[in-house]
């Protein structure tokens, strides 16, 4: 999501990011998605007062309140909305969306598509604990077959969105993956995808220890794999040596398909191409090149000629 103007302050600190104390639940992968954020944050001198967090309705929706930036706490599913404007007419703030498994792909999963084929310079967090938790465990697209939730209490029947094949398809020109048990990994993710020009999409597999507490091994390693390669994405320095790591092209996008839809988990880098098109960048290259029209009477050529 590399912006036009420099950083115009100094370091921020972790400090210096503290709000009030986050209304999570004890445990909750939200937590480390926002320490990732922040340690990202301070990693790159990132400036508070030109960074932006806007989010939908959820619990991930929350961010934005605990981190002492900009930010917008927006409607359920239009996150992308408010920050297509934001992206349009400020290409000097760094915008980061922070979104829900159903509030990127129920509610809002028009607008991603959009957002997506668009490519508008941001970074898009989507936060997946594979269920409504907010409103207190329905099933969402990406449920697990055979889970139980409180809309289809004798297990989802259905086979879950796979979110990263969705937007790979759509032609997203970043895609990566991370877990918010993974704070190395995370914050890495998020200066990979911030360097790129475009939609950066992040997926980040999330745990909700209230309503799903057997989601994600986290202490095990065993059924996923790092994808690794010199312009990807490096594993996570906490378990590198225990964990597969699997060589991957990011250039590659037939590749990357096959990796999404493997029954394995990746993380890492999927997809990269830099040199899609970046639709804020078109719109105001056309204004600025826009040629001035005389105004005078402009409204006169719509009106209806009783004489004819
Ligand atoms: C227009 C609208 N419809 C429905 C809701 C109720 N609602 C609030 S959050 C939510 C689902 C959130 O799920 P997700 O995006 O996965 O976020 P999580 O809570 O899991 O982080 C729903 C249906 C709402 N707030 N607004
Ligand atoms: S309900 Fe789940 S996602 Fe929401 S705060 Fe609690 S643990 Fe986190
Ligand atoms: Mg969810």
């Amino acid at each position: 999501m590399t912006t036009e103007t420099s950083n115009p302050t100094a370091s921020v600190t972790l400090k210096d990011l503290q709000t009030e104390n986050p209304r999570w639940c004890t445990a909750c992968g939200d937590f480390g998605i926002l320490m990732g954020m922040k340690r990202f944050m301070v990693d790159k001198k990132l400036s508070q007062i030109t960074t932006v967090n806007v989010s939908g309705i959820g619990c991930s929706g929350r961010t934005p309140n605990y981190m002492n930036t900009y930010g917008a706490h927006t409607i359920h599913g239009r996150p992308i909305t408010f920050a297509t404007g934001l992206a349009l007419t400020r290409p000097d703030l760094q915008v980061f969306i922070h979104s829900g498994d159903g509030d990127a792909l129920s509610i809002g999963g028009n607008h991603l598509i959009h957002g997506v084929n668009k490519n508008f310079n941001c970074v898009f967090l989507m936060y997946d604990n594979e269920l409504y938790a907010l409103t207190k465990s329905q099933s969402s697209p990406t449920t697990r077959k055979g889970h139980a939730t409180n809309t289809q209490p004798s297990g989802t029947f259905m086979d879950p969105l796979n979110a990263v094949r969705l937007v790979l398809g759509i032609g997203a020109s970043f895609v990566a993956s991370t877990a918010d048990w993974m704070p190395d990994h995370l914050a890495k993710t998020l200066e990979a995808a911030y360097d790129h020009k475009g939609f950066s999409f992040v997926h980040i597999s999330q745990r909700c220890p209230h309503f799903d507490p057997n989601n994600f091994a986290h202490k095990e390693t065993n059924w996923f794999s790092f994808l690794t390669h010199e312009k990807g994405i490096a594993p996570d320095k906490r378990i590198a040596d225990k964990a597969a790591l699997t060589p991957h092209d990011p250039s590659n996008l037939q590749d990357a398909f096959r990796f999404a839809a493997d029954d394995r988990r990746y993380f890492g880098l999927f997809y990269r191409d830099s040199n899609k098109p970046v639709y804020d960048q078109i719109m105001r290259d056309m204004v600025k090149n826009a040629k001035p029209k005389n105004r005078a009477n402009i409204l006169d050529k719509f009106g209806i000629n009783d004489q004819a």
